[in-house]
């Protein structure tokens, strides 16, 4: 491209190259510049927003000269490229990231590596500090202003965002593609202790992260016919989509820092824009209002993020998401190899694409039809690059999690796409009967058609399986369960390699050095690492395991955990109007007990609140025979219950096990004669930003799913790499951490997903007497004593339970809970040399849970692609 720049224009271009700011000095001019010239603000009125904004463009500049060139050097090298495509990345805040990430090595650090400031230790976020400082700012102010990207629900949307982060920090050719949500999850505020949700404005201010490629347009048809007047009438012939409606797709590209490298890669996020063809038809019919609400109508598909997690809704606008963000991500991926001019034939070796969920399973289909629709290729041969082309990761065995659309909507939204699918799952079915002759059960099982009740419906997981080369699940027991459970006919017809394991990951970046400061300088002084060089190879933390019972050691682990529940009581107070509720002077013999994340019966925070109230319970038992304060304390020693998390809008227990929290931590933490034994606290609005403030803060944290339900988790790796405990059941990746740390080192209880099938089908006989304990804390639920102005509130979870056929299994596991909560109180009370213990060697050995791991199992079992590294 170059030679055809004339030497001229270029030798004005290389004098004027752009530079990296290196020092506070080139900072602080940079950052003045973007005050006066971006934001036209100055000294006088450059609040903290102002030098947020200001600060951001900043660091942005750096990463943008570092993103071109990335871009440059991944296009020439020509290697395999991975298309990740998620609709959700819930990133969080992007700022202290890029600052941590932007340190360099000397090596490929453009401006000189004499220049200290950006090559040592953690200088460069240090550097800014100071530099903000001079300016007439608290840095850690200034971050608090930025908005969280919060463009996902919970896990699978948080795991994309660690994703992208090691495949930069991997030096991987990779880009995510996803929606430019206008609100991202919603706000969630407690009224009343119920909660509210109200919509998240996290656009409002410019986004300094975003860059706008307004000239990246998509045309995106919906609707409309299949045109077949003069093709001949054969399935599989090439065919003319006439789209009924036309929007575009506009790019929006997010920089992504690697760490300690220069690589920034790209996270392409679409928005929809009417197309610029007014409807002069209908406006001469002087029909203006309803042509301009046409145009509206295109907004709203990109306008806001359907909020459930784990559970499918068959809404008609979520599917016409996931078409608009599949048809503009191939489009996107198709023009880029078409640049290459290569056969069609290396596509599959030019490009990776990774599903992450059914949600993109429409790529599939989309792909088959440029190549047989657009580019007129076999039929066959087309499906053959297709299924080369594409892997799939499921994230949940739950069957009302599972997508399904209705035959008649996704053929009424994409009629060709539904003839596709009929034709791949023709030629799937004849692959089968070819296999399995006259097994006509089977047929109907595999079918993508499900065809059992009235209405007809595709399944997506199934397609999703068919279209790809390899389908993964998140955690062994969780990859082992679809393969015998969900998709087990798929493994008879297609052997057992087709399906693999990738355990989740989470970055350590973002999960210890950045939200856990004072634990990561322990750490990488302890193990004489200034450069911090364990965050790309966790496994030098083994390094902390001599230590584990060095008693100095000990004191300053336990100061940089006080440390860090101070923080989080610092939040529980603000959030909770002023008022501390936890008693700061004992704060270092209090148990944080956390469970943060989604709400749902599954995850069993009824199991947790149960557990609380018979606490709660049992306290004042033992003060009413008489036990004198002192003497309650030894049996149940200081404790405060952290709750957290979002209910899907539409989920009614869910929201009733929120009310209940709230109600409980209204009894209980008014009760002034149980002093300070016991605190319950429920953080709204439960986000990334402050999951970097909880996390740190845990003492022990809850992760009681039913066995088999949590496909892994990825909460239980964070907590583990900030040195708290586990309480869990045998679900997810809970089974690794524990092969990883030593079964000493987690309180794992209840019943093995082996047993749940069995355990289920006795509750519909027989109503096996209920655990004492769960009896007395029913009990009181029914009488009031948490809700004495409606004494039936909260009748529907005794009911689940009771009538209901515990489904989730509350009454099987609630004795082992209670007694393994025993245990804890034990270790952490009158053992403390011991939960230290433990809690180092959880650091010391959690290194398999980088999601650097995890991306290079991707890269080399499923992808087959290799790093760009900078020179
Ligand atoms: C799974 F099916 N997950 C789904 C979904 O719709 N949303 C979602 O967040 C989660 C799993 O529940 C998980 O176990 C898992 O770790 C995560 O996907 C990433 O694989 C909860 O953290």
């Amino acid at each position: 491209i170059e030679t055809k720049i004339p030497a001229q224009s270029r030798e004005v271009w290389n004098k004027h190259k752009v530079q990296k700011f290196s020092t506070a000095e080139e900072f602080e001019e940079k950052f003045i510049s973007h005050v006066e010239w971006t934001l036209a603000r100055s000294l006088y009125n450059c609040d903290d927003i102002a030098a947020y904004q200001a600060t951001s463009q900043s660091v942005r500049d750096n990463l943008v000269i570092d993103w071109n060139k990335t871009q440059q050097r991944q296009t020439a090298r020509d290697g395999k490229k991975v298309y990740y495509l998620s609709l959700e990345f819930l990133m969080g805040r992007a700022l202290d990231n890029a600052l941590i990430n932007m340190r360099t090595d000397t090596s490929t650090h453009d401006v000189g590596s004499t220049d200290e400031t950006l090559t040592k230790g953690n200088t460069s976020r240090e550097m800014i500090r100071n530099a903000m400082k001079q300016l007439g700012f608290k840095l850690e102010d200034v971050l608090e202003q930025e908005p969280d990207a919060a463009l996902g629900n919970g896990g699978l949307g948080r795991l994309a965002a660690c994703f992208v982060d090691s495949l930069a920090t991997g030096n991987y050719p990779a880009w995510g593609y996803g929606l430019r949500y206008q609100y991202g999850i919603f706000a969630q505020k407690i009224i009343n202790g119920y909660q509210v949700e109200t919509p998240d404005y996290w656009l409002n201010f410019s986004n300094p992260w975003e860059i706008d490629r307004w000239e990246i347009q998509v045309p995106i048809n919906f609707y409309g016919y299949v045109d077949r007047s003069d093709k001949e009438k054969t399935t599989i012939s090439p065919s003319d989509w006439i789209g009924g409606e036309r929007v575009l797709a506009v790019a929006h590209d997010m920089p992504i820092p690697g760490f300690k490298t220069s690589t920034v890669n790209n996270l392409r996020l679409w928005s929809a824009k009417p197309t610029t063809e007014f409807d002069f038809a209908k406006f001469n019919n002087g029909d203006y209002k309803n042509s301009v609400e046409q145009q509206q109508r295109a907004e709203s598909i990109t306008a806001v993020l359907y909020p459930n997690d784990n559970f499918d809704q068959g809404k008609e606008l979520r599917l016409k998401q996931q078409y608009f963000w599949c048809a503009a991500s191939l489009h996107d991926i198709v023009r880029r190899f078409k640049k290459n001019k290569k056969p069609w034939s290396e596509f599959p070796e030019a490009i990776a694409i990774q599903l992450n969920d059914t949600h993109p399973t429409l790529a599939i289909v989309e792909l088959q039809r440029i190549l047989v629709d657009l580019e007129k290729l076999e039929w066959h041969y087309s499906w053959d690059i297709v299924t080369k082309t594409f892997a799939y990761t499921n994230h949940t065995v739950m069957q009302e999690a599972l997508e399904k659309w209705p035959v008649g909507l996704l053929g009424h939204l994409l009629p060709r796409h539904l003839e596709i699918i009929y034709d791949i799952n023709w030629f799937f079915l004849q692959s089968v009967e070819k296999k399995f002759p006259h097994d006509v059960d089977l047929l109907s099982k595999v079918s993508v058609i499900e065809e059992a009740s009235q209405e007809r419906y595709v399944r997506m997981a199934f397609l999703a399986i068919i279209g790809s080369h390899k389908v993964n699940g998140v955690a062994e027991l969780h990859s082992d369960l679809i393969k015998t459970t969900i998709f087990q006919d798929f493994v008879k017809i297609y052997g057992a390699n087709k399906f693999t394991n990738v355990t989740n990951g989470i970055t350590p970046r973002r999960w210890l050095k950045q939200a856990n400061p004072k634990l990561a300088e322990l750490i990488s002084e302890t193990i004489n690492d200034p450069d911090d060089d364990y965050l790309l190879d966790m496994s030098k933390l083994t390094a902390l395991s001599k230590y584990a019972e060095d008693e100095a050691f000990q004191t300053k682990w336990n100061d940089v955990k006080q440390f860090n529940k101070l923080r989080l009581a610092d939040l529980i107070k603000h959030l909770n109007d002023g008022v501390d509720i936890i008693d700061r002077e004992h704060i270092r013999n209090t148990l944080f007990d956390i469970q943060v994340k989604r709400i749902h019966e599954y995850k069993r925070q009824q199991l947790n609140i149960f557990g609380v109230i018979h606490r709660y319970l049992s306290i004042k038992e033992l003060l009413q025979s008489g036990a004198s304060i002192e003497k309650v304390a030894e049996r149940y020693p200081r404790k405060v219950s952290i709750f957290g998390g979002k209910s899907a809008p539409g989920y009614y227990m869910a929201k009733l096990i929120i009310k209940l929290v709230n109600s409980v931590a209204e009894v209980v933490n008014a009760d002034t004669e149980i002093q300070d034994l016991l605190k319950v606290f429920f953080i709204p609005d439960y986000n990334v930003s402050k999951a970097e403030i909880i996390t740190p803060a845990s003492d022990l944290s809850e992760h009681i799913s039913t066995a088999g339900t949590e496909a892994s988790g990825t909460s239980n790796m964070k907590f583990v790499m900030n040195g708290g405990l586990i309480i869990g059941t045998v679900d997810g990746a809970n089974v690794e951490i524990t092969r990883e740390i030593g079964e000493d080192n987690i309180f794992l209880f209840g019943n093995l997903s082996e047993n749940v099938e069995e355990l289920r089908y006795k509750h519909q006989f027989s109503n096996p007497g209920l655990p004492e304990g769960l009896v007395k804390v029913l009990n009181a639920l029914e009488s009031g004593a948490f809700s004495p102005q409606n004494s039936s509130e909260f009748r529907p979870l005794i009911d689940s339970i009771k009538h209901q056929g515990d489904y989730y299994l509350v009454s099987d596991d609630f004795d082992s809970y209670i007694a393994t909560q025993d245990l804890v109180d034990q270790v952490y009370h009158k053992d403390k040399k011991e939960w230290l213990k433990k809690s180092i060697l959880s650091v010391a050995n959690v290194g398999f849970f980088s999601s650097d791991r995890c991306i290079e199992e991707y890269a080399e079992t499923i992808w087959n692609a290799e790093p760009v590294k900078p020179e």
